[in-house]
């Protein structure tokens, strides 16, 4: 791979800021060759240190000064490069470059995050994920800065701070990190009936995504997209993942938070080392402005999706990450996303929550990057030549030439001109815009849920009882009774046996909420604030189950082959082929870290050991044929942690592959089906065996069977 990296304009300009120490001597950062990195400067060998050692006080000084201010939100990510292609004009609905001609490749740097974990946490926790792709478009950059899931807690930026104070640990005792499972943001949502659409997503397994390649994408506002005509369509945007949307279970990432807190850094990052590139259709849902009132809800509503069913998504093109950073800090870290970062040919709407974005990003960066010049970073930079007479402020690296820095001007020839439209001058759509100035919301707000409904009566069995059992865990870790019970009595509205299940589970009732609403503004009359409980024109959405998802390739999913000294080296080498030609990973797992002695004389090397692993690190596993390695594996110390891997994947739905000679290990596993129905347990006897576990694998779980699979000692 790494001879063979992509390359296009972005990474071409960022080469230009690349070092390497490849046959170096150490320097300074004045560019003074250091002679002893060992020793400081000292009046005698065990002599006090020198004030004028000025290479060792560069040194602590630069090293004291490393850290800058993590993300206030999202501040665990992970990021790559990539490229957007064109596969379906848009030109009729947009002047944008980039949506307009077909063929057309822009690079992007994508960065997924957590909400509410501070840098260091796991990638597990059950949280929104950050979807924020930044299109170096040869007419400046382009932010989407998008989420896993379509719809927000809120309605209006204002109530953004009270959210993420909510959710953040508390702030007496800093407890708990990366969870919403406490006390203060529950206590906020049970508040806000406006939120329970996205709880219904957030306590859904989209929340414990399998990997950040098996999510989608959503811009979440409408957007316009403005023609050169001037005519405004509404836009909703979309990710779809080429190898659908998968989900672990939630025991298996609370087990993953531990076994590997990187779980989604490393997927993503080794993923792209293999050559299996993340691939997503980008969409788009369009809608005629005229048709703005044509809907059961308000299209300026962030708590709302347009249902594919009343207005299909068309795919326009495909987003490929194919490339690593090579610096975590420099790329990753300092990467600045901003919805206002817009191109012509698209435009804002009134949406309150994307009016108030527009404001915060810049703001965070300012504090974040230290200063208004974090557009020059290397990883910030505009592809397209800034040209401005912005000047000056910290860490300047421009150097403009001239005496000119204002406009209008004649020393400099009046340049940089103001562009044209024609020649890709931004221009606000023009919009009439009258009203009193108020502080309040818009009455066709005012339904808080009907979406929240579709989105539960969408859900498979497997998938409602999931969502159930995340509200039971979270609730459950509430300390006051109250929240317990306004929280239930909200779910009521959504659906009363969702409600009452849990209710029953987290020892409170569900009572009826006179004014469920009980953040309105002190003086505004409640009746017209409060949300009634209301039936949604469109009453199943296909697109909201994951049980519809794609489930027809294993690319990129990893599969464990546990094995024992004497285990089938033509099975192993077989199915490994088989299993490879799908494009999936295999790895080796051994009784030791010690290369495995296989049947015809040669070694395995294991990339793990009985104990420096587990199954959840896994989409599936193979038990390596071969009655020896059966027997290593029955060890006494061997077989607890053996049968813990079994046990493990299929407590967690997997797909798991007995190979011939393993039968000891099958009937002493929880696998023992009187029957063999389960179509995720493969037996050698099977017919095209290799098939049906490739097949199973695909299929992602069996969450069908997840009650009986639970059920088994
Ligand atoms: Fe935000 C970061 C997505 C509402 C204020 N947001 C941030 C990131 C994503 C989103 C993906 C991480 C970007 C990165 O990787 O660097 N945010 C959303 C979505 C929202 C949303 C999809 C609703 C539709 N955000 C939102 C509101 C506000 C903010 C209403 C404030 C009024 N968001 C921020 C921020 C962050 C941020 C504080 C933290 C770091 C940053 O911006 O660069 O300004």
């Amino acid at each position: 791979m790494k001879d063979n990296q992509p390359t296009n304009e972005k990474l071409n300009q960022l080469e230009d800021h690349m070092t390497s120490n490849e046959n170096e001597k150490l320097t300074t950062n004045q560019g003074l060759k250091i002679n002893n990195n060992q020793d400081s400067l000292k009046a005698g060998d065990r002599g006090p240190t020198l004030l004028e050692d000025f290479i060792l006080r560069e040194k602590i000084t630069h090293f004291d000064h490393e850290r800058i201010p993590e993300r206030v939100v999202h501040a665990r990510g992970s990021g790559a490069h990539g490229v957007f292609k064109l596969t379906k004009s848009l030109a009729e609905y947009t002047r944008a470059n980039f949506l307009s001609e077909v063929g057309k490749e822009t690079p992007v740097f994508v960065r997924f995050s957590t909400v509410a974990g501070n840098r260091g946490s796991t990638d597990l926790a059950r949280d929104v994920r950050g979807f924020a792709v930044k299109f170096y478009t040869d007419e400046g950059n382009y932010d989407l800065v998008a989420n896993n899931i379509p719809v927000f807690f809120i309605q209006d930026a204002i109530k953004f701070p009270d959210l993420v104070h909510a959710v953040k640990p508390e702030p007496h005792n800093e407890i708990p990190q990366a969870q919403s499972a406490h006390d203060t943001f529950w206590d906020f949502i049970s508040l806000m009936p406006e939120s329970m659409h996205m709880i219904m997503w957030l306590m859904s397994d989209r929340s414990i995504p399998r990997s950040y390649r098996m999510m989608e994408g959503f811009g979440v506002h409408s957007f316009k997209l403005i023609n050169d005509e001037g005519k405004a369509h509404f836009v909703k945007f979309h990710f779809k993942p080429k190898l659908g949307v998968h989900s672990v279970a939630w025991d298996e990432a609370q087990r993953i938070s531990g076994v590997d807190p990187d779980f989604h850094k490393r997927d993503l990052w080794e993923s792209i080392e293999n050559g299996l590139f993340p691939e997503w259709d980008f969409g788009v849902q369009l809608i005629p402005e005229e048709d703005e009132f044509k809907y059961d809800f308000d299209l300026l509503d962030p708590t709302k999706i347009v249902p594919e069913e009343e207005v299909p998504v068309q795919l326009i093109g495909t987003l490929t990450l194919n490339k690593n950073p090579e610096n975590f800090f420099a790329e990753t870290e300092q990467i600045a996303f901003h919805p206002g970062h817009i191109v012509p040919g698209i435009d804002f709407t009134n949406d309150p929550l994307l009016q108030g974005r527009l404001f915060s990003y810049t703001d965070t960066q300012l504090i974040r990057l230290g200063g208004p010049n974090f557009h020059e970073i290397p990883i910030n930079r505009s592809v397209n030549v800034v040209h401005n007479n912005q000047r000056d402020g910290y860490m300047r690296q421009q150097i403009a030439k001239g005496k000119v820095s204002y406009e209008p001007n004649s020393i400099g020839g009046g340049c940089p001109f103001q562009a044209m439209m024609k020649e890709g001058g931004f221009v606000s759509q023009e919009a009439r815009v009258s009203g009193a100035k108020v502080r309040e919301r818009s009455k066709s707000f005012v339904d808080h849920y009907s979406q929240a409904k579709l989105f539960y009566n969408s859900q498979s069995q497997p998938e409602k009882m999931h969502l159930q059992n995340a509200l039971i865990f979270e609730l459950s870790k509430v300390t006051i009774p109250a929240i317990r019970e306004r929280m239930v009595s909200q779910l009521a509205f959504i659906n009363k046996e969702l409600a009452s299940k849990v209710a029953a589970k987290v020892g409170v009732e569900v009572k009826e909420l006179k004014f469920p609403n009980q953040s309105i503004p002190a003086d505004a009359d409640p009746s017209t604030l409060q949300s009634e409980e209301r039936e949604p024109e469109t009453k199943i959405s296909e697109a909201l189950s994951m049980q519809n998802t794609v489930k027809d390739t294993i690319m990129g999913r990893k599969i464990g082959f546990i094995m024992g000294d004497g285990a089938d080296a033509a099975a192993i080498n077989d199915l490994k082929a088989e299993l490879e030609a799908e494009n999936a990973v295999v790895e080796i797992i051994g009784t030791s870290m010690a290369p495995v002695k296989v049947n015809d004389g040669s070694s395995l090397i294991p990339k793990h050991s009985l104990t420096s692993n587990s199954s959840v690190s896994f989409d599936a596993l193979y038990i390596a044929a071969g009655e020896n390695s059966t027997k290593e594996l029955l060890t006494p110390e061997n077989k607890q942690h053996a049968l813990n891997y079994i046990n493990e994947a299929y407590k967690h739905c997997k797909a798991i592959y007995f190979g011939e000679g393993t039968e000891p290990l099958y009937m002493n596993s929880n696998v023992s089906m009187k029957d063999h129905i389960d179509p995720a347990i493969v037996i050698a006897e099977d017919e095209n065996p290799a098939d049906k576990f490739i097949t199973a694998i695909a299929n992602h779980r069996v969450w069908d069977l997840e009650i009986e699979r639970n059920a088994r000692k």
